[in-house]
C-alpha cells in the first residue's frame, strides 16, 4: 500500500466544518428498478464504501506574543507578573511542561494574549530537554519575546552563548519562526547591583550583537514589566494581524 502524507487545512474558527473523508454511497435500492412491468423489484446495487483515513490532529495555541527562552529564564514568572495566569514557577529547569496562555489587560479595552512554552535548550532539534515539540505553539504568534536570565546562579553559565543557542534551535526548527519579529528581554535585573545594571546590559547587547529592541526587567518584582507590556501593545496595534494561514 502506498502511504501518503498530506497536510489538511487548519481549522481556525469555532464551528468550522470541512470534509476530510467522503462518506460512502448506499447504492441503488429497489425503487430505482421499479417499472410498469416490474412493480415489485428485488434488485439493488451494493453501493460503494466511504473513504477511510488515519488523521493526526495537532493543536496550535493562538496567541499574539510568544515567550521563548532557556529553562529557568523566568518565562512563567513574567506571565504571572503581567497576566492573571498562574503557571507554576520553580528554581529547577523544565518546570513548565505544557504551554500556558495569559491574557494581558493593558487597559479597559486593550489586551493581548501571551503564550508561555516550556524552556528550550541546545540540541532540542535532536530531542534534548523536552525537544522542540512546543515551538509549534509559537508559530501563530506575531511577536516573540526572548527571555534571558542576565544573572544565572551558575557563575560559569554564559548568557550570551545561551541566547545564541536558543536562536540557533529556532532557526533549525522553522525558518519562518526565526524570521518573526523578536525582542530581547533581559530578566532578573534585581540580582545585579543598580549601579552595575546599565553596563551589564550594554555588555550583553554588544557581545550578542543585538540591534533590535531590548528591555530590562525583573519579572519577580514586576520592575520594567509595565514598559514592556505597553510597548508590546503599541507594536501589536501598529502591526495588525494578517489572515491566518497554516
Ligand atoms: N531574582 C529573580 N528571580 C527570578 C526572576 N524571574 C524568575 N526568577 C526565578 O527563576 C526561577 C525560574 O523561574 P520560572 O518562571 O519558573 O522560569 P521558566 O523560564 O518558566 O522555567 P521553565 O518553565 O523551567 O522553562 C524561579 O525560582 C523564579 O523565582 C527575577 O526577575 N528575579
Ligand atoms: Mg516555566
Amino acid at each position: 500500500m502506498v502511504s501518503r502524507q498530506e497536510t489538511a487545512r487548519p481549522l481556525l474558527t469555532p464551528g468550522e466544518v470541512i470534509t476530510i473523508a467522503k462518506g460512502g454511497d448506499g447504492g441503488f435500492g429497489n425503487m430505482r428498478f421499479k417499472s410498469a412491468i416490474n412493480r415489485a423489484p428485488r434488485q439493488k446495487t451494493p453501493g460503494w464504501p466511504g473513504e477511510a483515513k488515519k488523521l493526526k490532529l495537532e493543536l496550535k495555541v493562538l496567541a499574539d506574543v510568544g515567550l521563548l527562552g532557556m529553562p529557568n529564564a523566568g518565562k512563567s514568572t513574567l506571565i504571572r507578573a503581567i497576566s492573571a495566569a498562574r503557571p507554576k514557577v520553580a528554581d529547577y529547569p523544565f518546570t513548565t511542561l505544557a504551554p500556558n496562555l495569559g491574557v494581558v489587560r493593558v487597559d479597559e479595552n486593550r489586551s493581548f494574549v501571551v503564550a508561555d512554552v516550556p524552556g528550550l535548550i541546545e540540541g532540542a532539534a535532536e530531542g534534548a530537554g523536552l525537544g522542540h515539540q512546543f515551538l509549534r505553539h509559537l508559530q501563530r504568534t506575531r511577536l516573540l519575546l526572548h527571555i534571558v536570565d542576565l544573572a544565572p546562579l551558575d557563575g560559569d553559565a554564559d548568557p550570551v552563548a545561551g541566547a545564541r543557542a536558543i536562536v540557533r534551535e529556532l532557526e533549525r526548527y522553522d525558518r519562518a519562526l526565526y524570521d518573526k519579529p523578536r525582542w530581547l528581554v533581559l530578566n532578573k535585573a534585581d540580582l545585579i547591583d543598580a549601579d552595575e545594571r546599565k553596563a551589564r546590559v550594554a555588555e550583553f547587547v554588544k557581545s550578542y550583537r543585538w540591534k533590535g529592541p531590548v528591555f530590562t526587567i525583573a519579572a519577580i518584582s514586576g520592575e520594567g514589566c509595565r514598559d514592556l507590556v505597553y510597548a508590546v501593545q503599541r507594536w501589536l496595534e501598529a502591526h495588525p494581524s494578517e489572515a491566518l494561514t497554516a
